[in-house]
């Protein structure tokens, strides 16, 4: 862990080295997945199978790809009904937020007559890729999948590996409560592959989201253009702002939760206290001394973790905007100043009580959230990546006769004739009569 302060000089070096530290090292896998894709364009089910069994060390024929009705009845079967009415919790609220998002059409008819609108259409069908193993979060299920079926997308084609044939109850229940129309046991580039190009038992989707490894984010970047793809998630990251009134083991206990995630997370506590500070430091070691995941979240910690104290709010909040973070906690007696204040945040957890994992669950907003800074021009998860809009426009006579002759005089300019001859042959017959419109 890092300890910087904004009095001393060599803060803008050391922060500049905070922001970057991460950035760049992913494993270039682009030509062993283009062999990936190309194979599952020409052999279709055969290559998914062959690739099952290679990587899931599964055999497996075509007739299997896809879990049945009745495995995913069994599957539930062994969710406990506490585990089942926590999902029903987080499903209800994910829901609930991603309704309330919903965003109205728009018609009027402008001062020239022009009647203008914007139409929201749901895509036909989406595919949710979810991770095997350790990775295999059934909360990013419903992330994924709750705000595709608020949205109204009809169909929902799930991939998830399954290592030496074993399928995750509760991954299967999150699918079957969020509204999954079909689940293939198929992982990595070769599941992307066939979501957006199809075989003979997966047919081909609109758009591919959810979190994979760095080969399901090259095929995911390899696919985009034919489909559509949400953005590619980075580690996970916090900005914890606390003051004096703070219990630094509740501040050490949230930087932790992020660090687990991943040796590449990174967890950032911002304070005016340098008590707090040095409190702060001695819990997340106390901690990670009894954490069952204290190798991953000591590693981030150590690696990425830091602690800046500042001079004041306003500090804190240039600092947060240069960050950009994923996740921003405000532990304040009184967040509101703060949240004013900044600008560039993923998602942002006000007051002491609101720890980030409730927004990882049962808070109701999205928890698939921009990482790596990219909150400066990016947003999470919603039901806006589920939708797009048609616009329209009506002209009747008078309406044209307004805004045609702009139009004639930019074609003209532009030396496209057709264009201004199929505006200008409707004013003519508007001026003689013959208009029919
Ligand atoms: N904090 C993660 C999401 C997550 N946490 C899933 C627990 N399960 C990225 O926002
Ligand atoms: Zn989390």
């Amino acid at each position: 862990m890092k300890r910087l302060d904004t009095t001393q000089p060599d803060f803008d070096a050391a922060f500049a080295r905070l922001l970057d530290e991460r950035a760049g090292d992913t494993a270039r896998v682009d030509g062993p997945v283009s062999e990936i894709i190309a194979a599952v364009r020409a052999r279709g089910d055969e290559a998914l199978c062959a690739y099952t069994a290679r990587f899931d060390r599964m055999a497996i024929t075509p007739d299997r790809l896809r879990v049945t009705e009745a495995e995913i009845d069994a599957a539930c079967a062994r969710v406990s009904d506490a585990l089942l009415a926590a999902l029903d919790v987080a499903a209800d609220r994910i829901e609930a937020f991603h309704r309330a998002q919903m965003p109205a059409d728009l018609r009027y008819t402008d001062a020239q007559g022009v009647e203008l609108g914007m139409r929201w259409t749901a895509l036909d069908a989406v595919g949710l890729y979810v991770p095997g193993g350790t990775a295999a979060y059934p909360s990013s299920v419903l992330m994924n999948a709750v705000p595709a079926r608020v949205a109204g997308v009809a169909r929902l084609a799930m991939c998830v590996p399954t290592p030496d044939g074993v399928l995750n109850p509760l991954v299967l229940a999150a699918a079957r409560r969020a509204g999954v129309s079909e689940i293939y046991r198929v992982g990595g580039a070769q599941a992307v592959a066939a979501m957006a190009y199809g075989t003979a038992s997966i047919r081909p989707v609109d758009r591919v989201v959810g979190p994979g490894n760095a080969y399901v984010a090259e095929a995911k970047r390899q696919v985009f253009g034919r489909v559509g793809i949400d953005s590619i998630a980075g580690p996970s990251e916090v900005v914890v702002v606390a003051d004096a009134g703070t219990d630094p083991r509740i501040v050490a206990l949230d930087l932790l939760a992020q660090a687990e995630h991943d040796a590449l997370a990174q967890s950032i506590l911002i304070t005016q206290d340098a008590a707090l500070a040095g409190q702060v430091a001695a819990c997340v070691a106390a901690e990670l001394r009894t954490l069952p995941r204290a190798a991953i979240a000591g590693a981030s910690w150590d690696a990425h973790g830091a602690i800046i104290t500042v001079r004041d709010l306003d500090e804190a909040a240039s600092l947060i905007d240069a960050i950009a973070p994923e996740h921003l906690e405000l532990l304040l007696e009184d967040p509101e100043p703060l949240f004013a204040r900044v600008r560039h945040a993923g998602a942002v957890f006000l007051g002491r009580q609101c720890a980030e994992a409730i927004g990882d669950y049962v808070g109701g907003p999205n928890h698939v959230l921009p990482t790596s800074r990219t909150a400066r021009f990016a947003s999470g998860l919603s039901v806006f990546d589920f939708l797009k809009r048609t616009t329209f426009i009506g002209a009747g006579a008078d309406a044209l006769r307004r805004i045609g002759p702009a139009a004639v005089a930019l074609a003209r300019a532009e030396g496209l004739d057709a264009h201004a001859l199929s505006v200008s042959a409707r004013l003519d017959a508007i001026v003689t009569g013959v208009d029919k419109a």
